[in-house]
């Protein structure tokens, strides 16, 4: 993308003063992100966050943003009522100059800006424990705040999102098609899919016999997409609200557990680097729930190392689609990335399988502990 066309988005925006520098911001694998810093009239400077979204990731980026506003908003009074950071604590949107919450440039490419939240963090790794603890706390509180959210004013911003089954398909699609050339690179890890596609639907076969609630959940809890207070080393902010819809409490705490809790890079080379940390699995089900305010129902909560397995195995599927696809959909910055981040979701998913009994009572003691 060309200077100018980012050049074109920036001056979209009301920052109230002028841009004079940026820099490309994070590593999410989805749109493309700036940090901008802008001169205020009074002379001071504001940063704020700018970002392109993907248009190959999300077909309506207008449905993306009505969500996106739609949470915002209802956090932002939601934490001003209840007395928390109404600043820090949740995204701020800048509007574009015709009033709108976004930009559209002249190719068609949706833009978004969000004030930059100081004095914080975003990981990558977990440092220390208590990082994780307290990223658990927020993805948990975030879905305690958005409990009473009108569930059913949200958008499906990318249909079928954590539909297992649908993902297995797709991948099998990809085989077929085999549009890069790549199916001989990747036979072993086919063959792992099939083995387990059987199971892909048992979550929603649980959420269809009403065992599994809906509820209004982030879907992508990645560690590095929670803010943490530089200073204090609280989880202050959830951030990329983009997959924010109905879905099941126990895939959030799974995503979280399957980036957070590995001991490795989600990239990792070397597969004897990666395994499932049961300290840290420990750890978030110990701030989830606590996040959660007891709000989880008993079979939820038994079914969190399920929602673990599950979303591992669904992402390492997504990885593995993506890659025989030829790299559309996921950013990568090398060749077989997504053929390696694939690999390491499925010795995770081999690893939590393996110490499936220790995850189960884990979890176990914690719900006695919340209970009693
Ligand atoms: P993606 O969808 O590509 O993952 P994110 O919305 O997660 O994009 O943003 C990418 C990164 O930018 C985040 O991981 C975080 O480090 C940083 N970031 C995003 N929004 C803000 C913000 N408002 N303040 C500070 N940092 C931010
Ligand atoms: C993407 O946007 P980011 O980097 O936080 C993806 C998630 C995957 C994750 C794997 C909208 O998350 O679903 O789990 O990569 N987001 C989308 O790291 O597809
Ligand atoms: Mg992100």
């Amino acid at each position: 993308m060309g200077a100018g066309q980012i050049k074109e988005a920036e001056d979209g925006f009301c920052y109230g003063g002028r841009p004079v520098k940026r820099e490309p911001l994070g590593n999410g694998h989805i749109n493309d992100t700036w940090c901008l810093w802008t001169v205020q009239k009074n002379g001071t400077c504001r940063r704020a966050v700018l970002q392109k979204l993907s248009r190959t990731v999300f077909p309506d980026p207008e449905a993306v943003m009505e969500n996106v506003t739609g949470i915002t908003e209802f956090l932002q009074k939601k934490l001003r009522e209840t007395g928390g950071d109404a600043e820090r604590g949740t995204l701020h949107l800048i509007p574009a100059r015709d009033g709108r919450t976004f930009f559209v440039d002249s190719e068609g490419e949706y833009w978004r800006s969000y004030w930059f939240i100081e004095g914080a963090r975003s990981l990558d790794r977990v440092e220390k424990p208590e990082d994780f603890y307290e990223s658990a706390l927020a993805f948990g509180n975030f879905q305690r705040m958005l409990s009473d959210y009108p569930a059913w004013t949200l958008r499906e911003t990318i249909p079928g999102f954590h539909d297992t089954k649908a993902r297995v398909a797709a991948l099998e699609e990809a085989v077929q098609k085999d549009a890069a050339g790549r199916v001989c690179l990747a036979l072993p890890e086919i063959q792992f899919v099939r083995e387990r596609a059987e199971t892909a639907g048992i979550l929603e076969t649980l959420r269809a016999e009403g065992k599994l609630p809906l509820r209004v959940t982030h879907n992508d809890t990645k560690l590095n997409n929670v803010l943490l207070d530089e200073t204090t080393g609280k989880g202050l902010c959830v951030i990329d609200l983009d997959t924010v819809m109905p879905g099941l409490a126990v895939n959030d705490f799974g995503d979280s557990i399957r980036f957070g809790a590995s001991t490795a890079e989600e990239d990792e080379q070397n597969l004897d680097r990666v395994s499932c940390s049961m300290e840290l699995f420990e750890i978030y089900t110990q701030g989830f729930l606590k996040g959660c305010g007891q709000s989880l129902t008993e079979t939820e909560i038994r079914m969190l190392p399920l929602g673990a397995k599950m979303m591992t195995f669904e992402c390492g599927v997504r990885f593995l689609a993506d890659f025989l696809e030829g790299d559309v959909y996921f950013k990568t910055s090398r060749k077989g990335q997504n053929l390696d981040r694939c690999r390491t979701q499925f010795k995770l998913v081999k690893d939590m399988e393996e110490k499936w009994d220790t995850m189960a009572a884990i979890v176990e003691t914690c719900r006695q502990e919340i209970i009693y």
